[in-house]
């Protein structure tokens, strides 16, 4: 198929020199649950592949507040000044409960969305974290496809968002504040796991020295997490995205993770994982959707009293469950 054919009205060739409306249109569209949207975007992302996957991808956490937008809008603002091109993508599955996070976002990275080189888009505010994190995901492809070359996923650190962001990014930055009282307490041990660079945020003002020690004491109890010498020593550095302290440093240390994954030959193998990953979680949510449905749900029921009543097996109970399952395609 050639690059510039037309799907849903959305030309690749439009995605792939640039040109902003068609590539909001795209995510527009791969966010679409209609049928017949999904056939088109699923088109348009076959056309746009050969051209993603090589933006530098980066995951950034943290507890709300911690100043993950005023993070990433310094951050961005530095990439760009040195001539990079800067995608922000947000998953969060809360934004329909707290309702005005997504808002929030936008008008937290006043600079990076006047900015012409940079690019947001908030995670659709409906759906089930899958399906967050399947849009997200798809749009970090049409990104990287019209030419962004470092993509930025923010994330808020609740529930399991942190573990499906982890797995599409090469690397995994955690925020952190000093005064969360007892640093390890205050953390999922996961998370701890997760991270590949760790910045003890709100480094300003009157908090420096006591986000100094901080760091120095997280950087000390990680020791005890910590694998063998051959191993990635998650490195902890104090930093304010308010004020352009030490943003340098962390990026840095970012880079340095994901140039040593490719010096390993990791990098490859990783983003292979993922995708196979990917794959496996999409048929474990297709499967249960279709168990989800009203007709299956109404087979599930029956057979499962019928297992209670002791007129069929488990495994007979589970037969007529699949079937009623196979005819719900
Ligand atoms: N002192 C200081 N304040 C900051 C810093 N970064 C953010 N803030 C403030 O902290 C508050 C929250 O900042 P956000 O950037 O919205 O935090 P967030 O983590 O994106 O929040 P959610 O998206 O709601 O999870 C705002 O009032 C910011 O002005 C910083 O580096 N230093
Ligand atoms: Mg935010």
């Amino acid at each position: 198929m050639s690059a510039d054919s037309d799907e849903g009205g959305v030309k690749a060739g439009d995605v792939l020199a640039g040109d902003r409306a068609t590539i909001a249109q795209a995510i527009t569209l791969v966010e679409s649950r209609r049928a017949d949207h999904r056939r088109q975007a699923q088109q348009l992302l076959v056309e746009l592949l050969p051209h993603a996957g090589h933006a530098q991808r980066v995951g950034i956490t943290g507890v709300p507040g911690v100043g993950k937008s005023t993070f990433i809008d310094t951050l961005g603002t530095n990439l760009i000044a040195d001539g990079h091109r800067v995608a922000v993508l947000a998953v969060d599955p809360s934004s329909s409960r707290s309702g005005g996070s997504i808002l929030g976002d936008k008008t937290r990275m006043t600079r990076l969305a006047a900015d012409p080189n940079a690019f947001i888009r908030a995670s659709p505010s409906a759906g089930t974290l899958g399906g967050v994190a399947k849009a997200t995901r798809e749009t970090m492809i049409v990104m990287e496809a019209a030419g962004y070359d470092i993509v930025l996923v923010e994330t808020v650190g609740v529930g399991q968002s942190e573990y499906v962001v982890a797995d599409m990014v090469d690397t995994f930055l955690f925020l952190t504040l000093a005064r969360t009282g007892d640093q390890l307490q205050g953390m999922k041990r996961g998370i701890l796991e997760l991270a590949d660079v760790i910045g003890v945020n709100k480094s300003d003002g009157e908090h420096a020295a006591e986000s100094e020690r901080a760091a120095r004491e997280l950087s000390g109890a990680l020791r005890f997490l910590r694998g063998g010498a051959d191993e990635w020593q998650t490195p902890v550095v104090t930093c304010s995205g308010l004020q352009n302290v030490n943003m340098d440093r962390v990026w840095k240390h970012v880079t340095r993770h994901r140039d040593r994954l490719i010096e390993r030959g990791e990098l490859d193998t990783k983003r292979r994982r993922q995708l196979v990953e990917w794959t496996r979680a999409m048929v474990r949510d297709r499967l249960l959707d279709r168990l989800a449905a009203p007709s299956v749900r109404a087979a599930v029921q029956a057979a499962e009293a019928a297992v209670l009543a002791g007129e069929i097996t488990a495994d007979q109970a589970a037969t007529r469950i699949l079937a009623a399952a196979d005819k719900h395609q």
